[in-house]
């Protein structure tokens, strides 16, 4: 399998959660500035969407929408325990988070990344990010993780967005329990191999 994937970007996810469960991936970068592979190929031949990520499996099929991709690689390893079993109520719950991180935070902060966009719509946005951050932090107060005391694919979701608070310099101090919930993510083996791969990880001075 090949995950196309950006440094940083969205496509983060699935790639810490193929980590999590052991599934091996070709990891192939796209400039999502030129949309171009490091060889030069155009990525719109591959996704015409243009966007990461997008999972190629051995049949060449093609997968794209992060909040299906990652319960697609989650359920590939059902023993990993990263996505509950179907027809369960915490299943729901779990699509249920994967909707919200997708529809409210993931799609909530593209108009920060662009610098074109007016001030206004900055600031209605940000104002926006934090209910659904106001909303997220009294979760997390309550429990490590967004469905209860163990890690999921939802929380690997969670963590490649929320992550881009600090790189868009979003002052997160009225956040404790967000700021550790990311803390505690970023510590695990999987997500440390991940940020890694993906050239996130400042190298030891
Ligand atoms: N609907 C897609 C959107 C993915 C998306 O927004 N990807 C961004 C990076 S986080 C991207 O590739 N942007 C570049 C582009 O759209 O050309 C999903 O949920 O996975």
């Amino acid at each position: 399998m090949k995950l196309y994937f950006a440094p940083g970007a969205c496509s983060l996810a699935p790639h810490i959660v193929a980590r999590e469960a052991g599934i091996p991936l070709d990891l192939v970068k796209v400039d999502l500035t030129t949309h171009r592979l490091a060889d030069g190929s155009d990525y719109y031949d591959i996704n015409p969407r243009g966007y990461v990520p997008a999972l190629e499996l051995d049949d060449h099929a093609l997968l794209t929408e992060t909040a299906a991709v990652v319960p697609y690689l989650a359920d590939l390893r059902p023993a990993s325990g990263l996505a509950p079993p179907a027809g369960t109520m915490q299943r729901v719950r779990f699509h249920q988070w994967l909707t919200f991180i997708a529809t409210e935070l993931h799609k909530g902060f593209v108009p920060l990344w662009h610098p074109e966009t007016a001030r206004s719509t900055v600031v209605a946005a940000t104002r926006k990010l934090r209910l659904r951050f106001d909303d997220l932090e009294s979760h997390l107060d309550r429990q490590d993780y967004l469905l209860g005391k163990d890690f999921s694919a939802a929380d690997a979701y969670a963590f490649a967005i929320l992550s881009w608070t600090a790189v868009l310099r979003i002052d997160m101090a009225g956040y404790p329990a967000i700021t550790a919930y990311l803390q505690r993510i970023a510590a695990r083996p999987a997500v440390q191999a991940a940020l890694q791969a993906e050239g996130l990880l400042r190298a030891a001075a």
